[in-house]
């Protein structure tokens, strides 16, 4: 049996941010050139695409670890980092990405979108940046912002306007070929469809969506036959064609088989006021008249309308697309999923420590440190002046006078070592 994927794990990372460079510039006849080391490259950033032409996402059981390029380190001579390429990741469209705590972070409900998923890390300064009057040699650089592994899950939730749902074999692929250009695959067996297909109908002045999703058995919500897998395309889907086999040709109760969907579909989370019409299909296979009216009758007692078809010969759809189309406008457009940002949370704790090492380097470390590194940018008088205060205020500079930190000293302070000037 062919394999259809429609829910995968997969881990992506965005580039890093390229390293600044220290550098100085040397020239003959010429002593004590300034800084000249160039910026590091912004990592590549992860961007998803809805491809029209994808239909699983069985790919990305064999692919499933995502890396975009790291942005290139900056060099002398001002030599700026190479930009890391963005890596696209092409899904079908109805995708959804969920990160690992449920919340949703992309939503690929239209074919040819594009989205941003990670974005790449920035590059590090050179030292170019840090020539101060005061400071014509600045030894440091910043580095690049790091990136992480993020894993996402990812579900194929089909988008049509009407989902064709009911046991397997009942007729929903005829249909579909008889209403569409699709070229569904049909045979007299159960679980023939194993994706969904889409369908275009034109009928009268409109179109629609017409999915055709795989059959449902008795159980399906607990997994069993192809379970979740199947009922998850029905989420999205505005009106459900519910299809049975009229004739009773396996030998079942229309009205049986139309129950036991329901509760599966109820069981599924789904509903229970879900618009739906019955599509009374094979009635090619029923003789009698009465018979026909008795089982539409049957439905409205449970409060559906029904709609005698048969796919074979072609016959009753006018009655049943008229109703399509004058039901459409009415309905809620399909379900689209509310994407959340994650934005890193605040560093609140702003305790320190102050040590020296060996070589006589003050290592300054604490939980919100390298979040100040990373918030300053060094090419930026005001924001230069606004991580000098930061450094008095939180009591930094004083700590460092107390340990000894003399000016000229080497201080650590994250990933950035400079030299102490008061
Ligand atoms: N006599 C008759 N046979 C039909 C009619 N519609 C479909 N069939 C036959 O019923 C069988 C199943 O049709 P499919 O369209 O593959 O059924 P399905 O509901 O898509 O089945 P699954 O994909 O397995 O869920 C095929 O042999 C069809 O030719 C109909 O209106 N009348
Ligand atoms: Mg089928």
């Amino acid at each position: 049996m062919a394999t259809f994927v429609d829910r995968v794990k997969i881990t992506a990372k965005a580039g890093n941010g390229g390293n600044g460079c220290v550098s100085f510039h040397r020239e003959k006849f010429v002593q004590n050139g300034g800084p000249d080391g160039g910026d590091g490259g912004n990592g590549g950033n992860v961007i998803l695409y809805a491809d029209p032409n994808m239909h699983t996402l069985l790919d990305f059981r064999f692919h499933t670890k995502y890396a975009a390029e790291n942005g290139g380190d900056g060099s002398a001579n001002r030599c700026h980092g190479k930009r890391g390429q963005d890596l696209v990741i092409k899904v079908p469209v109805g995708t959804v990405f969920l990160r690992e705590d449920g919340t949703v972070a992309a939503d690929m409900n239209e074919a040819g979108q594009s989205k941003v998923l990670l974005k790449g890390g920035i590059g590090g300064y050179g030292n170019q940046h840090f020539a101060t009057p005061t400071r014509q040699a600045p030894n440091f650089a910043k580095p690049g912002i790091k990136t992480e592994i993020h894993t996402f899950r990812l579900e194929l939730k089909t988008i049509a306007d009407v989902g064709l749902v009911g046991f397997p074999n009942v007729g929903k692929s005829t249909i579909l070929a008889t209403l569409t250009a699709a070229k569904p695959k049909i045979a007299n067996y159960h679980f023939t469809t194993l994706t969904p297909n889409l369908g275009i109908v034109k009928w009268r002045e409109s179109d629609f969506v017409l999915a055709d999703i795989p059959g449902l058995v008795e159980g399906a919500s607990e997994g069993i036959g192809l379970g979740h897998d199947f009922l998850r395309h029905v989420e999205r889907t505005r009106l459900l064609l519910h299809v049975v086999d009229a004739a009773g040709s396996e030998g079942r109760d229309p009205v049986n088989d139309f129950d036991i969907i329901l509760g599966e579909l109820e069981a599924y989370g789904e509903p229970a006021d879900r618009p739906q019409l019955v599509v009374l299909n094979k009635c090619d296979l029923m003789y009698d008249e009465d018979e026909k009216k008795e089982l539409v009758h049957r439905f409205e007692l449970l409060g559906y309308e029904a709609f005698i078809v048969s796919a074979a010969t072609r016959q009753g759809f006018d009655k049943l697309l008229d109703r399509v189309i004058q039901l459409l406008p009415e309905l809620p457009p399909p379900r689209v999923f509310l994407e959340e940002e994650i934005e890193a949370a605040p560093v609140k704790d702003m305790s320190f420590t102050v040590t020296q090492e060996k070589g006589g380097v003050f290592v300054v470390d604490g939980p919100g440190i390298q979040h100040l590194i990373d918030s300053v940018n060094f090419g930026d008088e005001e924001s230069m002046n606004w991580f000098h205060r930061q450094l008095r205020d939180r009591g930094i500079i004083d700590e460092l006078r107390k340990k000894g930190a003399k000016e000229g000293s080497p201080v650590l302070l994250g990933d950035m070592e400079f030299d102490f000037i008061e």
